[in-house]
């Protein structure tokens, strides 16, 4: 039986793996940490520590008494909060990682680390982005992400850590609001839709982007972790994607169900420059090949199942 330790587990993709994790592997296995205290709710459901990654004393104590045999990696800082304190994004995203790496060496653990389409820059070639191709990005966020992938497969390499990652297009779900990214228009937009049955997007009208369904996100990271490792060419990190979308496509999709809304534009320069850095459709073809990749919702299953949850309060 695998016993899982996450840290980062309060944040938009824990707060969805948190439970899946629990069904599949069963909920003492499962230990969810964050470096806040995340209330009673979360508490409650299952084994809960505040841990702050980046103490890496912290982190090996937390290891020493849980003894998982794999590590989801998700505390980090966003791309536009990072450009807002670029060294304290660095240093978390690094700092932590550093910690969970030295103490998946030691304690023979397996490791997941997201790296994002945030990984990419004004240099990498946008429609189709490759999967193996130039990595210059223009953010903070970025950078830390580039340097993850490598410092993940060094110690895959040097010390045969199992690491394993994917670069996450922009994640789309209700519960947990998403962490302060360029892609939160994209879950904002649904909220608005239902509460004011309009929405001021923060990026141009065209701007797209490749976008993933959270739970579809969430078949990703158990899907690279329980990947056969012979079949793997690649590590961190691999490019995954559902969809491409633009504000004013989505809006469309949202339409076909709310016909009165509207959406108009307020660009957010610094988001709109992160944005346009960033691909226009990853392939991620590796993944399909190495490990059987391959989402389940588009942009029309996603707003039908979206607005029903959030007509519901989920
Ligand atoms: C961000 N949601 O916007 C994250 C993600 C591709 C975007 O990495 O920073």
């Amino acid at each position: 039986m695998k016993r899982i330790l996450i840290t980062g587990a309060g944040g938009q993709i824990g707060s969805w793996l948190v439970p899946r994790l629990r069904e599949l592997y069963g909920e003492a296995n499962v230990l969810a940490t964050d470096v806040r205290h995340l209330g009673s709710d979360f508490a409650d459901a299952g084994p809960f520590q505040v841990l702050d990654a980046t103490d890496a004393k912290a982190v090996g104590e937390c290891v020493m008494r849980h003894r998982p045999d794999t590590v989801y990696h998700l505390a980090a800082i966003l791309s536009a909060t990072g450009e807002k304190d670029p060294q304290l994004a660095w240093h978390v995203n690094m700092a932590s990682l550093e910690a969970v790496l030295e103490v998946a060496r030691e304690q023979h653990c397996a490791v997941f680390t997201p790296s994002s389409i945030g990984a990419f820059g004004h240099d990498t070639p946008k429609d189709p982005t490759p999967q193996d191709t130039i990595m210059r990005p223009a953010t903070m966020y970025g950078i830390t992400k580039v340097a993850g992938e490598l410092l993940c497969d060094y110690y895959h390499t040097r010390y045969g850590v199992d690491t394993r990652g994917v670069r996450f297009p922009g994640l789309i779900s209700y519960g947990a609001p998403p962490g302060g990214g360029t892609t939160d228009w994209a879950v904002d937009i649904y909220y608005k839709a239902l509460s004011d049955g309009r929405y001021t997007c923060f990026l141009g009208p065209d701007s797209q982007l490749d976008m993933m369904y959270m739970p579809d996100a969430i078949d990703a990271l158990i899907g690279v972790m329980e990947a056969d490792a012979d079949r793997l060419q690649h590590r961190n990190a691999f490019n995954v994607t559902a969809m491409q979308l633009t504000p004013t496509g989505l809006a469309a999709e949202i339409r076909k169900h709310i016909p009165h809304f509207e959406i108009d534009f307020e660009v957010d320069p610094v988001r709109q420059a992160i944005a346009d850095s960033w691909p226009d459709r990853i392939d991620d073809s590796a993944a399909r090949e190495e490990w059987d990749w391959s989402p389940s919702f588009d942009a029309s299953a996603m707003t039908v199942d979206m607005l029903e949850h959030l007509n519901h309060n989920d």
